[in-house]
């Protein structure tokens, strides 16, 4: 366990012992907020005189979510350092690691105060142009990167061993993959939602779908995962449009090897909760732009692993053909997850505001649609395409005000 938990007023004297952090920010003069509002850990902004600043993210021995009654690992923030240092050397697109300190389990981060997260500026109706697309090359780049096609068989070994996060993930495994699914006290389902759930319940082509689901997540070492990217674990800032778009993914503590989809899934439910909330609120045609994200976001992962794909070591061993034929099971494996993603946000523990914060009429239509969305993108994730998502979404929510 961490020495102790950091407490605002005790970060000064915390970055004053640390000789990395006293080169990068002047803890005599440091003002300190914190910002924490996620599931799990401790986040200080740290800004001194000379307007140097950092972030400093602990890591607290539970889950903040419930308290101290769900002990969790703090195990992770080494996991979470490590992926932020392998995925930010192989991609523009995510959170710089400054420091990290393994007794204490706290690193220090890029501050992106400049940066709003992504779900929150979806919820406001902000701009999301390129977004996707630019985390679809930052997953197609970690895809091969960490992946046996660009490191020896004993590298890809190593690394997949080294990142192993049994703790997050069983979090993961239960939350996404069972609870939803096979039920839990730690599901919550609004009235509105009784009858739609209801009914997928007792549909069990449906369960099934997300057991393989699960399975496929827990048996599968392709890539370094980031194991959580929903799009409160993105920081957007400017607009493709006017061509200052920034985009960085953070908060990997949920990194392991996994199944090149999981990541691509995540984020496509996301997209979809995003859709869907627009539609509720009138804005159709915002809907299908982020509806259509799943298409643009997918041609731009796969032409962007295609284009790496000249440089893969042992072409002799993986022709041209093998890529054509793994892309279709990704894909595949991107909508399962996808359907997981979809249901657990919306009757799981975990939630999200796009749909938690709808008045209660527009909640009703978007939580079931989701709930319904979630059963055609596991059932039918061999034959669909981004298209007929995309459809389907539209079929289910727009005009739903
Ligand atoms: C107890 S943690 C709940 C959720 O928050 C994280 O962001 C992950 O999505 C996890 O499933
Ligand atoms: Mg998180």
């Amino acid at each position: 366990m961490a020495d102790r938990i950091l407490t605002s007023a005790e970060v000064p004297a915390y970055i004053a012992a640390r000789a990395t952090l006293r080169e990068l920010i002047d803890p005599t003069t440091l003002t300190v907020a914190e910002v924490g509002d996620g599931n799990l850990n401790l986040v200080f902004v740290c800004a001194d005189a000379a307007g140097r600043r950092l972030v400093l993210k602990q890591a607290l021995p539970y889950v903040r979510l419930v308290g101290p009654e769900w002990p969790m690992t703090e195990q992770r923030a080494v996991r979470e350092a490590a992926a932020l240092r392998i995925h930010g050397a192989l991609s523009e697109h995510v959170c710089g690691l400054l420091d990290f300190d393994p007794e204490g389990y706290v690193l220090a981060l890029e501050d992106l105060s400049d940066h709003e997260v992504f779900r929150t500026r979806l919820n406001a109706g902000g701009a999301h142009e390129g977004v996707a697309e630019r985390l679809a090359e930052y997953l197609a780049d970690v895809a091969f990167g960490t992946s046996v096609h660009s490191l020896t068989e004993a590298e890809f070994r190593t690394r997949a061993a080294a990142a192993i996060n049994p703790e997050l993930c069983e979090i993961t495994e239960d939350l996404v993959f069972t609870e939803p699914f096979l039920g839990a006290e730690r599901n919550s389902v609004r009235p509105a939602l009784d009858a739609p759930y209801a009914e997928l319940r007792a549909d069990r082509a449906w369960s099934a779908a997300a057991m393989a689901m699960k399975h496929t997540f827990l048996t599968t070492q392709e890539t370094l995962l980031h194991g959580d990217l929903h799009t409160g674990s993105v920081f957007v800032r400017g607009d493709a449009r006017d061509g200052d778009l920034s985009v960085r993914a953070f908060d990997p503590e949920f990194a392991c090897y996994g199944p090149i989809g999981f990541d691509l899934g995540m984020l496509w439910a996301n997209l979809l909760f995003a859709g869907a909330r627009a539609a509720a609120l009138g804005e159709q045609d915002r809907a299908e732009a982020l509806f259509g994200t799943l298409a643009t976001s997918w041609d731009g992962f796969t032409a962007r692993l295609r284009g790496h794909w000249p440089g893969r070591r042992a072409p002799e061993r993986y022709p041209d053909s093998y890529l054509d034929g793994r892309l279709p099971a990704i894909l595949a494996d991107a909508f399962g997850f996808a359907g997981c993603e979809a249901a657990r946000r919306t009757v799981g523990l975990a939630k999200v505001s796009d749909l938690e914060t709808l008045d209660d009429d527009r909640y009703a239509v978007v939580g079931a649609a989701m709930l319904r969305l979630s059963r055609t993108l596991l059932v039918d994730r061999a034959t669909l395409t981004p298209a007929r998502v995309a459809e389907a979404a539209s079929a289910l929510v727009v005009g739903g005000e």
